[in-house]
């Protein structure tokens, strides 16, 4: 009679269950207590966002640039999801090792913690015990998923004897005792570590004392301020507005969690091949005397028409004051600039000297002290170049030295070691998508050519002639003007083309160019519907 037998095949399944649940368990127990020893005394040793972290440095660039697509402001919010999934299967594998092959459950706890010591050590910060949270996060998970294993095992053990004796029946009293303990430990394990890995990460994630420094933060009034010519606004629905407000400007960084940075404590330096390497404080940097500055920041990921650009009014100084007080030695012609996170970026040092050119370290964006996001209490703005090779937040260092010698944190990565902004235009109203009434439509946008200005944009209509638009009256060269067109739209579908051509006289290119190595090119040409 075959029943004994099915019966057994079906009590093994369900162990699979509860070892991979126990894995779970376990590794919930190790992030736990990693998260709490962080919190406690090791911060920056989150084996979770070390990892993380990790990912994001190594991850193939097409990868990246399908997750900023994909994804767009939430990409590190599915970074750490995916990372989650791979850290539940993973335990439960290991869950269901430790029930079939002991110790090889605790093996694989045991690996990880080494993986993300690892993680944690090399990340930038990482100080002397950082290591300390992955070990015993690794330890405490591994010890559990060892008793948890004998548990279990004794549990089925129990419940085979007790379907030898009756046949299949259900588990003997007997076999209640050792169920009964591993459903206890466990379940207590789980709950606590519920309570205190959510707890930890949620106290240590919140930046709050910092969100209130900042909002104390009295920076004295700049000594000059933007001046906005009449007629610098249009008044269009649809178009972006002249400068974009701090809640909506664009977002993009490597950083996992925005670096927390107290002014008090922040310090600048300023090495490498200098006559002297400097050491600023943030009243020092005030100090020297905040002039307000009009710049239109892009990002080298944006596509062709895309929104990865944005437009604020900067308090800052201008860094060639502070390099030339450090006195950049000959023969040197790169600034890398660092991130307390480790990010870098490589500015030519020529960019940062020209006196015709505001390279600034900027501490307010649109009156008001940076937005911890967007740099706070420190970053650099540089009029020209994208934000990867010009614009380093949180920043903490200047190294003064040569392209020769040094590399940044996009240039091994698929992005070129220098980056001008090329010359772009948009078309922001109207979207294809949304059908317009037939009618006077106004057709309205931006175009921007940092440190040389916009002359003209020009709009073609299902591939008509050229028209010349309307430009908005420019604040200087730095800075995007809008531009719109009066459209007599009738019923049908229509392309809308807008091209730009600079102060300079150079057209705009046509030739559509992939946002790497050095940013997108092409003219943008979309469908519009009228009804
Ligand atoms: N520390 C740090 N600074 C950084 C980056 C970064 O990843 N880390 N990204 C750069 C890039 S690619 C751009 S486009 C700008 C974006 O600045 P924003 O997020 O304030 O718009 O910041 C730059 N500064
Ligand atoms: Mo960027």
């Amino acid at each position: 009679m075959a029943k004994p037998i099915r019966a057994k095949r079906g009590g093994t399944k369900r162990f699979f269950g509860w070892s991979a649940l126990a894995g779970i368990v376990s590794a919930a127990v190790f992030l736990a207590v990693a998260e709490l020893l962080a919190l406690l005394f090791a911060r920056g040793g989150s084996p979770l966002l070390a990892v993380g972290s990790f990912v994001i440095d190594i991850v193939p660039q097409p990868f990246k640039e399908f997750a900023i697509a994909t994804f767009g402001e939430y990409d590190k919010i599915a970074l750490l999801v995916g990372l989650g999934l791979a850290v539940l299967i993973a335990s439960a594998i290991a869950g269901v090792l430790e029930l079939v092959r002991p110790p090889l459950g605790a093996v694989a706890l045991g690996i990880a913690g080494v993986l993300s010591v690892a993680a944690v050590v090399t990340r930038a910060g990482a100080t002397a015990v950082s290591w300390i949270p992955s070990v015993a996060g690794a330890i405490a998970g591994a010890a559990l998923i060892i008793v948890l294993g004998r548990m279990l095992r004794a549990w089925r053990t129990d419940s085979a004897r007790a379907s030898d004796a009756a046949s299949g029946t259900a588990d003997s009293p007997a076999s209640g005792v050792a169920r009964r303990r591993f459903l206890l430990i466990g379940g207590i394990a789980a709950a606590g570590a519920v309570v205190v890995g959510i707890g930890s990460r949620v106290a240590g994630a919140t930046t709050s004392s910092i969100a209130a420094i900042r909002r104390g933060l009295n920076l004295p009034a700049p000594q000059s301020t933007v001046t906005v010519p009449a007629g610098a606004e249009l008044d269009i629905e649809g178009i972006s507005p002249l400068y974009t407000p701090n809640a909506d400007f664009y977002r993009v960084d490597t950083a996992l969690t925005v670096p927390s940075i107290d002014p008090e404590t922040w310090r600048l330096t300023v090495v490498g091949m200098v006559d002297t390497p400097l050491e600023l404080t943030f009243d020092d940097l005030v100090g020297m005397g905040l002039d307000e500055y009009s710049v239109t920041l892009t990002c080298v990921s944006n596509e062709v028409g895309g929104d990865l650009v944005g437009t604020a009014k900067w308090w800052g100084v201008p860094i060639r004051d502070v390099l030339r007080a450090a006195g950049p030695a000959a023969g040197a012609d790169m600034v890398l600039s660092r991130s307390v996170d480790g990010y870098t970026a490589s500015t030519p040092l020529e960019s940062l000297t020209n006196d015709g050119l505001d390279a600034i370290l900027a501490v307010a964006m649109n009156g008001e002290p940076l937005p911890l996001e967007h740099g706070f209490p420190v970053r650099m703005v540089v009029p020209g170049l994208y934000g990867y090779v010009s614009a380093t937040k949180w920043l903490t260092e200047l190294k003064v030295t040569t392209f020769a010698d040094d590399e940044a944190y996009w240039t091994p990565r698929g992005y070129s070691a220098e980056a001008p902004i090329k010359m772009s235009s948009r078309i922001d109203t109207p979207r294809p998508g949304n059908p317009v009434a037939a009618g006077r439509v106004p057709i309205a946008g931006v175009a921007w050519a940092q440190t040389v200005g916009i002359d003209r944009v020009e709009v073609s209509i299902d591939d008509g002639d050229w028209q010349v638009a309307n430009l908005s009256t420019a604040v200087g060269v730095d800075t995007w003007v809008q531009w719109y067109v009066d459209w007599d739209a009738t019923p049908g579908t229509h392309y809308v083309t807008v091209r730009a051509v600079n102060a300079a006289g150079e057209t705009q290119t046509q030739e559509r160019a992939p946002i790497a190595p050095d940013g997108s090119s092409g003219w943008q040409r979309t469908l519009v519907t009228v009804t």
